[in-house]
């Protein structure tokens, strides 16, 4: 794994102690623990294909998630945040029809021994594909239950072997005047950017997105692979990633660039800090119609045994 190859030098060295390799492996054998807990009980977690894409090949009930109900597909695809495809929650699937997602290569690049490009039909063909079902929670306050299909980031990461100086992973998102209309205004400083410490990249939770509901995934939700880490707010999971780059500084993220007051680095989801503009405590469920109940947010969105070790140490409301 990577993080043994960190040198005692590294600013972030002291967070890598062999409690927090225990923690992680832990919380896998919890995870699989509850995989059997799901398959046990009759709401299993993999749910009925929907949509008329493609199916996702070998899906696998990765047990993470099993008890939520998922939110209906037609809420999932409807209302969406793509500002590539324009600002409105329905802009997204409105503007997503000359969208192609093949043929599509991603390159990965930067701190790594093995740099070099993979095909998105590579990618399908070479990950065993796994279903999770995560809550996940946005920014604007509002919270979808979607079941995911896709793999660890980890999985893909290893492959390109990151070397010690790759602190950070960026990502990158494709821009296409032609396909994405909204590229042709500057909305956002495009390509639109974001990224993750390391050790939160190789994180098992943290996954790379291939489908949703049993099937390939929509445009408006970021086809053909988009980024998902569940304990953090909607906008780190970044849609239609064409590059991943191995860092050693910090980078730079769309939101943090746009308005660093208000959306940080780390963006993970903690109701004790609120949004300038809004609460964090509170989210409403998308798809409960005009009298949803607003629900309390709970720290790292449920995943604290999974994730807090990561944070240790860090004061939370500077690190935001
Ligand atoms: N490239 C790109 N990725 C993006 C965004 C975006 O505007 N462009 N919006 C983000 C935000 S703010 C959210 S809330 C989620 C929404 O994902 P969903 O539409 O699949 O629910 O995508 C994130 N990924
Ligand atoms: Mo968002």
């Amino acid at each position: 794994m990577i993080i043994k190859t960190r040198k005692t030098s590294d600013v972030r060295s002291s967070e890598i102690t062999p409690e927090h390799f225990f923690q992680q492996r832990r919380s896998i054998i919890k995870a699989a623990m509850a995989s059997i807990a799901a398959w046990q009980l009759p709401a299993h977690a993999l749910v009925e294909p929907q949509g008329n894409l493609p199916a996702i090949p070998n899906l696998k009930d990765s047990g993470i998630g099993g008890g939520l109900s998922p939110t209906e597909y037609k809420h999932v695809t409807s209302y969406n945040n793509f500002y590539e495809f324009g600002t409105g929650k329905d802009d997204p699937k409105k503007n997503s029809g000359a969208f192609k997602s093949r043929p599509w290569t991603i390159s990965v690049e930067g701190e790594c021994d093995a740099p070099g490009e993979i095909g998105i039909e590579d990618i399908f063909k070479l990950i065993d594909q796994e279903e999770r079902v995560y809550r996940f929670r946005c920014v604007e306050a509002w919270a979808m239950v979607v079941p995911w299909a896709g793999f660890s980031l980890a999985t893909l990461l290893k492959r390109f072997k990151p070397n010690s100086k790759a602190k950070y992973v960026v990502f990158e998102t494709l821009v296409d005047k032609e396909m994405m209309p909204g590229t042709r205004r500057k909305i956002l400083d495009w390509p639109y950017q974001e990224g993750l410490r390391i050790d939160e990249a190789m994180h098992p939770l943290s996954m790379l997105v291939t489908g949703v509901y049993g099937k390939e995934l929509p445009a408006q939700n970021g086809a053909p692979l988009r980024l998902m880490v569940p304990w953090k707010y909607g906008f780190k999971s970044i849609k239609s990633i064409v590059k991943i780059k191995f860092v050693e500084k910090q980078p730079a993220t769309t939101w943090e660039t746009m308005a660093a007051d208000e959306y940080g680095f780390y963006a993970n989801v903690n109701p004790m800090v609120d949004h300038p503009r809004w609460t964090q405590a509170f989210h409403r469920n998308i798809g409960e119609g005009l009298f949803a109940s607003r629900d309390e947010t709970l720290m790292f969105n449920g995943y604290s045994d999974e994730v807090a070790d990561l944070y240790r140490g860090m004061d939370l409301t500077k690190f935001y």
